[in-house]
């Protein structure tokens, strides 16, 4: 029942502006929280853009860049680091395809979003950008490790 720490991921998770502009931070942190994985940061933040160009590089060329970028920096994100197993995949099922017209019921872009171009919420694709975001988002003390007790009645 107890996970070996090589099966332990990170990912980095945020509210994009959207999120916050309507109230659905509290929604949102609870559905990871629900599910079970461990929060190790939490940060409201005022993107600058250089962070934004960082974060999205990979997409640069696309047509839509400039407007992604304008929109991620419209005001304030919330950052997140979640550890946990299987975490990567899990919250990207969780938050649903990346057009919420096509995202399931029951997913947070699914519920809660209509636009491809604001869909609330990011999660890293693979562990390896779980890592490298956490890194780019967070600075060191930023993260808190403890000890999170999920189910005690189980074991
Ligand atoms: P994210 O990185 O935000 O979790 O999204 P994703 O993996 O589901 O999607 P990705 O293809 O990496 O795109 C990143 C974000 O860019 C915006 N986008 N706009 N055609 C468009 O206007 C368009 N396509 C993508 C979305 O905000 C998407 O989440």
């Amino acid at each position: 029942l107890v996970a070996s720490m090589e099966e332990v991921e990170e990912t980095y998770i945020m509210i994009k502006p959207d999120g916050v502009q309507r109230g659905l931070v509290g929604e949102i942190i609870s559905r990871f929280e629900r599910k079970g994985f461990k929060l190790t940061g939490l940060k409201l933040f005022q993107c600058p853009k250089e962070l934004a160009e960082e974060h999205y590089k990979d997409l640069k060329t696309k047509p839509f860049f400039p407007k992604l970028i304008e929109y991620i920096t419209s005001g304030p994100v919330v950052c997140m680091a979640w550890e946990g197993v299987g975490v990567v995949a899990s919250a990207r099922k969780l938050i649903g395809a990346t057009n919420p017209l096509q995202a399931e019921p029951g997913t947070i872009r699914g519920d809660l979003a209509v636009q491809t171009g604001r869909n609330v919420v990011h999660g890293s694709d693979s562990p390896e950008n779980g890592k490298r975001e956490i890194d780019l988002w967070f600075k060191e003390g930023e993260l808190c490790q403890w000890v999170h007790v999920q189910a005690p009645w189980l074991r």
